[in-house]
């Protein structure tokens, strides 16, 4: 087994340096290893003082997220930090890198903290659906008090060194060399008397401070458990004697860890870091760029101009002529201001991007680019023309990108001549704040763009999903299945404010009616107008949306859509659930009553059943790349794992049931995918396709 922990003395300290790459994880070896060093420590006469530290990029990213779910194995995390806080000679900690979860909390056991410049800590559990297991909750308000403590804990942010200091959750920075310094640290102490803070009482909060904390905490936990749980444990610390609350917060934690919603944001973590793994590209290096064009300067070009340059690359941002060259720099310009506005980026950092931005109406420029996407007008023919060009100005090595949302990349492809080198990256609005990009890979594009553009989205800090080529991609072939059925259930007795309501309960941010407004109806009017002339008749199609627009609803900006909005407020309109209501009867099916049960449940088999095909024709490799790209595009609460995941468990038996009633009243608008029946009856479930 390798050596997990290194241990040295220099002069009579100590040093456990906690060496478990790739972030030294507290795993059982790592716990077990470090027990024994601190009870050894404990007899040696020439150890008066012992340092805990890390080796390589970080002190600890906490509990070793692979061990989760499993039976824990001894010594448990607390009786090692309860061991450490006992120490009869005094512990220090030094922090860099990142100290999280179980990492912070070993910080607190020990005597004194010190952290790197650069460090960063924190107890981001709630993201994982869970609390501190290792007395955090009891500790960290026993030392920067309850608001401050419950304010981390609900909220799981990193703090760097200096806002640790300023809160007390550190006793110093090193501004130079940790080791060093911490080594000192610990000398100084040689001698005290160590004081535990397990045994300090936790300061009094100002109750107005600790009300408004617990009504944001809870403001904002919407449906998720964690924080909620983290609001009475916390309060326990000012209550009860840490051998009181930390037994209590240990019995949350496995509560958490057994948890549906925890189960599904680990789920969702281990997905993160999987999506970019492809065995095809294991030995595909990937290209290294700098020099990025963006055709278009709209709405998507600029805010794709903007996720590049924040990420540090140089932009060409190219238009056809200088009017609207201009109004794209605006654009860029005005989100920039409003970052400032907002207090995350000062005037220097806007100074610094944009000198990184080269606008030009000459589109011979872009030849020096490494790195082509084109952001125009979404229509096949003006597409084909530019790529005809492209074909002729750049060189054959430059990679080319479409970030159409819709249309077949296919004919695109066949314009160029080195179709290996072309791809679709599909951003989403606003695409400098939106996480997810899909990859959209095409027939023939090749493994080194693939693998290039994943590196991209990691440069972009985005969670890249390579998707196959098909209506919609991924996502929005399951947002018009989703979509289609909400409408559907209007001809059958819902109303759009009853749907609203069931999937706001469900975690949804806005009901997808509400969404409609606010996106406007227009743009689905001109598509569903596009598209008349080639719809089959035998398709179910609801034409609501055409009334709306027919009658000026365009949705929010024209001051009603689907609802109506008085001074900005969206209120049902009488008006819109009677002309529903006229429709329904039109065509002639059963109208009843929708519990919200109902509506969240056809919705995600909607959802569930074109994930199915989706996976069944090789468009997506993993159900968990489905999930991904559902909670991070689509506002799919991500405590609930994603809709595969969240399928699995619900159960997929009574999932199928749902699809094949769906079936017999859709009819060709709904046909249950083969994959969730082959699933049912060999009694597997999707998450056995997610490989290892
Ligand atoms: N356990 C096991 N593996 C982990 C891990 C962890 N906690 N954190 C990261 N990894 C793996 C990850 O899967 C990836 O693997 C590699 O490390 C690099 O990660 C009682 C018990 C630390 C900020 O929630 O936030 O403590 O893909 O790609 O962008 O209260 O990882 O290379 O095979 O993310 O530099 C609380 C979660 C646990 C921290 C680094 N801790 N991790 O980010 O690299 S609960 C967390 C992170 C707890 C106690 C309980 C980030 C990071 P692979 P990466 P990164």
């Amino acid at each position: 087994m390798p050596e997990v922990l290194r241990v040295w003395r220099d002069g009579e300290v100590a040093v456990l340096e906690i060496d478990n790459p790739p972030v030294n994880a507290t795993s059982q070896a790592v716990r077990r290893a470090l027990f024994d060093a601190v009870q050894r420590a404990q007899s040696e006469p020439e150890t008066l003082a012992i340092l805990i530290c890390g080796a390589g990029r970080t002190f600890t990213a906490g509990g070793d997220i692979t061990e989760f779910g499993k039976p824990p194995r001894e010594p448990h995390l607390p009786d090692l930090i309860n061991r450490i806080e006992e120490s009869a000679k005094p512990i220090v900690v030094a922090w860099h890198g990142t100290a999280l979860g179980g990492g912070c909390e070993i910080g607190l056991g020990a005597h004194k903290r010190i952290i790197a410049k650069d460090g960063f800590v924190g107890l981001p559990e709630v993201k994982l659906g869970l609390l501190p297991g290792a007395g955090g909750t009891q500790r960290l308000p026993r030392l920067i008090g309850p608001v401050a403590a419950l304010d981390l804990i609900a909220t799981g942010r990193m703090i760097g060194a200096e806002e640790a200091l300023r809160l007390g959750l550190v006793d110093a920075i090193a501004w130079k060399d940790l080791r060093a310094e911490a080594i000192e640290l610990a000398r100084g102490l040689i001698g005290q008397m160590q004081p535990r803070l397990s045994l300090r009482a936790t300061p009094a909060a100002e109750p107005e401070a600790w009300q408004a904390m617990v009504a944001k905490v809870n403001r904002e936990a919407r449906g998720r458990i964690a924080p909620q749980r983290a609001i009475e444990l916390v309060s326990q610390s000012l209550t009860l004697p840490f051998s009181l609350g930390q037994p209590n917060e240990r019995r949350a934690f496995f509560e958490l860890m057994n948890s549906e919603q925890s189960r599904g944001l680990r789920h969702l973590f281990l997905a993160e870091r999987e999506a970019g793994k492809r065995p095809e590209l294991a030995n595909v290096i990937p290209r290294d760029l700098h020099q990025i064009g963006i055709i278009g300067a709209g709405t998507m070009g600029s805010g794709i101009a903007v996720a590049f340059l924040d990420a540090g690359f140089k932009v060409m941002l190219v238009e056809a002529d200088d009017t609207a060259l201009q109004a794209g720099l605006e654009r860029v310009n005005g989100l920039y201001l409003r970052a400032i506005r907002s207090g995350r980026i000062d005037e220097d950092t806007r100074l610094n991007r944009l000198s990184n931005l080269v606008p030009t109406t000459e589109m011979s420029r872009l030849a020096a680019c490494e790195l082509v996407i084109e952001a125009i007008f979404e229509e096949l023919g003006v597409k084909l023309e530019l790529m005809k060009k492209l074909a002729t100005l750049l060189p054959a090595s430059t990679l080319i990108a479409t970030n159409t949302s819709y249309l077949d990349l296919e004919p695109m492809a066949d314009a160029l001549p080195s179709p290996e080198r072309f791809l679709g990256l599909h951003f989403f609005s606003p695409a400098h704040v939106m996480k997810l990009l899909e990859i959209v890979r095409a027939r023939r594009t090749g493994l080194q763009a693939l693998s290039t553009a994943l590196a991209i989205g990691r440069k972009l800090k985005k969670i890249a999903v390579i998707s196959g080529v098909c209506e919609g991609f991924i996502g929005n072939r399951i947002l018009a299945k989703f979509r289609a059925q909400c409408e559907f259930m209007l001809e059958e007795g819902a109303l759009p404010r009853e749907i609203d309501a069931a999937m706001e309960a469900f975690g949804l941010a806005m009901g997808p009616f509400a969404v409609q407004d606010l996106a406007g109806l227009d743009i689905a009017w001109a598509r569903r107008k596009r598209l008349a002339a080639t719809r089959d008749p035998a398709d179910r199609d609801v034409p609501l949306v055409d009334r709306l627009c027919e009658q000026g609803r365009f949705g929010q900006k024209s001051g009603k859509g689907w609802y109506a909005y008085e001074n900005g407020r969206r209120v049902p309109d009488p008006a819109v659930e009677a002309m529903v209501r006229a429709h329904a009867a039109s065509t002639g099916r059963p109208q009843r009553s929708f519990s919200a049960q109902e509506i969240q449940t056809r919705v995600v088999t909607a959802m569930v059943n074109e994930g199915a095909k989706i996976l069944g024709e090789g468009i997506a490799a993993r159900p968990a790349d489905i999930d991904l790209v559902l909670v991070h595009g689509y506002g799919f609460p991500n405590w609930r794992g994603g809709p595969m995941h969240h399928a699995d468990a619900l159960g997929l038996k009574q999932m199928l049931a749902v699809a094949k009633d769906t079936e017999a009243r859709d009819g060709r608008g709904f046909q249950v995918a083969p994959l969730l029946a082959e699933l049912v009856s060999s009694q597997r479930n999707f998450s056995t396709l997610n490989g290892a």
